[in-house]
């Protein structure tokens, strides 16, 4: 049996390795993408994806475009990276790109899709929620057709990624860029696994990690995600942000593999208002989230790199 699973990406390096992994995987079936341009842009993000999937997929799907603008723009430098994966050699071979567009903005291409598709569906979103919100708002009745969410963003710690003027730093950059989406996907029923901030702390990008996937270029797969983090090189003298972690990778492996981490329930409300923004927060008056809490590190390294070696 085989696991639907409709992917929300927002285009950012390890958004994009994701959608390769995720095309990698047995026993998932991806029903539908879409794109929002939040930490990277919307029209390479796009492009990109198609290209991912016609070099490396074997899907006949679509990728929607998302019509949504957040409330907290991320910063230009890391939304540059986009660019730089769509116009990787790898992608552009062929010189042309199968795979399409849908007419369909992104929140109502997931209504369609989750209506269209037998069964129930599981959502891995790995940017912010606002298309999920959107949807749910539009037609509320699809939560009958989620089997549960996971998602990237959020944090339970004091310190989250955000550093910027008129905010107090306690939010997951996800979460900051529409923090009311967060509020509202929080007032639904549906099942929610979340991967935050700390989640990813044993799963830091290390240059040990660079040296084995490059080791291992002569895999085509592993070659294009040692291509792509290539774009945020480690700079170890610069402290702030940039270290990168597994995020959005993270999140993806667990989708396709749960026994790489543990997880616990907390109970957990979102801030909405300045200067916190974003803040997600364990209380007893929240909703219940499962959160990861340990990683099988070494595990989670073999998996997510055989799928590369996997892939053709
Ligand atoms: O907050 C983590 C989210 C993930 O979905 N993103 C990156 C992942 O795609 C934002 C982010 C935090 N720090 C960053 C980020 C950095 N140094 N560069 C790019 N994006
Ligand atoms: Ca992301």
């Amino acid at each position: 049996m085989s696991t639907n699973i409709y992917f929300n990406h927002d285009a950012g390096i390890d958004d994009l390795v994701s959608l390769f992994l995720l095309l990698q995987m047995d026993d998932v079936k991806v029903t539908g993408v879409s794109v929002i341009p939040a930490d990277g842009y919307l029209e390479p993000g796009i492009s990109a994806s198609q290209k991912i999937i016609d070099r490396f997929g074997s899907y006949d799907i679509e990728v929607a475009k998302s019509t949504s603008r957040g409330m907290n723009p991320f910063p230009k430098e890391w939304r540059m990276h986009t660019f730089y994966v769509d116009a990787l050699p790898i992608l552009n071979e062929k010189g042309e790109v199968q795979t399409k567009i849908s007419q369909l903005p992104a929140h109502d291409h997931l209504i369609e899709t989750l209506r269209h598709t037998a069964g129930k569906t599981t959502l891995l979103f790995t940017g912010p929620l606002t298309d999920l919100a959107r949807a749910l708002e539009k037609a509320p009745e699809i939560e009958e057709k989620i089997d549960k969410l996971v998602w990237m963003g959020g944090t339970f710690q004091e310190v989250g990624n955000v550093q910027e003027p008129e905010h107090d730093g306690t939010a997951e950059w996800n979460a900051f860029w529409d923090p009311e989406a967060v509020a509202k996907v929080w007032e639904s029923r549906i099942k929610i696994e979340m991967v935050a901030l700390e989640s990813t702390n044993q799963v830091p990008l290390t240059p040990a990690i660079r040296q084995m996937w490059a080791s291992l270029r002569r895999y085509e797969g592993v070659d294009f995600v040692g291509q792509c983090y290539a774009a945020c090189p480690p700079l170890v003298h610069v402290e702030t942000n940039s270290t990168y972690y597994l995020w959005d990778v993270l999140t993806t492996a667990f989708t396709g593999n749960s026994t790489l981490v543990k997880v616990k329930t907390v109970s957990s409300i979102v801030h909405t208002e300045t200067p916190s923004q974003g803040r997600t927060e364990i209380s007893q008056e929240g909703r219940p989230v499962d959160v990861v809490y340990d990683v099988t590190a070494e595990a989670f390294f073999t998996y997510i790199t055989d799928l590369m070696k996997k892939a053709v």
